[in-house]
């Protein structure tokens, strides 16, 4: 069994720009699979709507690509239904932080033993690139073209508050990356993934960034990974449990 037995093949080449993050982040999920022995027709993945959320449709096994902002509820759904079942959502930050931010708050609250994906690219990608719930103050997008008003959505803050797992990983730091999908996977309640993620179409090039590689570099550069931690800072990855 390889990585690539979980995948859809026959459907490439994906529907993302040359460059995405999300290829990285859905080649790392099929790897923890593989690495953790999940059966295709013991797991699921399910995505709501965006660029993140066709995701799913990539995945070799029972998937569901639902509402947007739906993932949460749906994944609970099934997660009740078929306890047996691995079921992981994988969807956007304006997906799950966003229209279904609501969902998130109660998912936390159930701990439904569901594991969730963010690949956090800091703007509604498929849609254009209009600022959402995780985009940095000041930052340019479509819709704030002089620079974002507001201060993002701590995440962690809301997981943590209701003392959730939380890891928070890029796309650059792929075997940490892996590390924090696959301890997520096997956390036995709601676990939640923050993947910083690079969008070079829709958000890095109005940042200036000119290609994947720019954005990635600037990962490297603005994030360190941190062993223990109780809360992360801003620049900081790691796992909180
Ligand atoms: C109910 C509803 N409202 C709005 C939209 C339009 N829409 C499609 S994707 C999207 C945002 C996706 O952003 P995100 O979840 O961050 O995913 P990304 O594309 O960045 O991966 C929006 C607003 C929709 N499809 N359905
Ligand atoms: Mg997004």
């Amino acid at each position: 069994m390889s990585y690539q037995d979980y995948l859809r093949l026959d459907r490439y080449p994906t529907s993302w720009c040359p460059g995405c993050g999300i290829g990285t982040v859905m080649k790392t999920v099929a790897q923890a699979f593989e690495e953790l022995g999940f059966k295709k027709d013991e797991t699921t993945v399910i995505s709501g709507i965006g660029c993140s959320g066709r995701a799913a449709g990539y995945f070799k096994m029972d998937t569901i690509h639902g509402l947007h902002g739906r993932a949460l509820p749906l994944a609970e759904g099934v997660k009740l239904t078929r306890p047996e079942m691995n079921v992981v959502v994988i969807s956007g930050d304006g997906d799950l932080a966003g229209i279904g931010g609501n969902h998130l708050l109660h998912a936390c609250k159930r701990n439904n033993n569901i594991t969730v994906i963010c690949n956090n690219n800091f703007i509604y990608g498929m849609t254009g690139g209009q600022k959402s719930p995780t985009t940095g103050k000041g930052v340019i997008t479509l819709t704030s073209p002089y620079g974002n008003s507001e201060e993002p959505i701590n995440i962690q803050g809301i997981i943590r508050v209701n003392k959730r797992f939380y890891a928070r990983t890029t796309t650059f730091h792929l075997q940490h990356m892996k590390k924090c999908v696959k301890e997520a996977l096997q956390h036995p309640g709601f676990a939640f993934v923050d993947i910083v993620s690079h969008c070079v179409e829709n958000y890095g090039r109005r940042l200036g960034f000119k290609n994947a590689y720019d954005m990635l570099m600037s990962f490297k550069q603005n994030y360190k990974i941190v062993e223990e931690s109780k809360e992360l800072a801003d620049n900081e990855l790691g796992i909180v449990r």
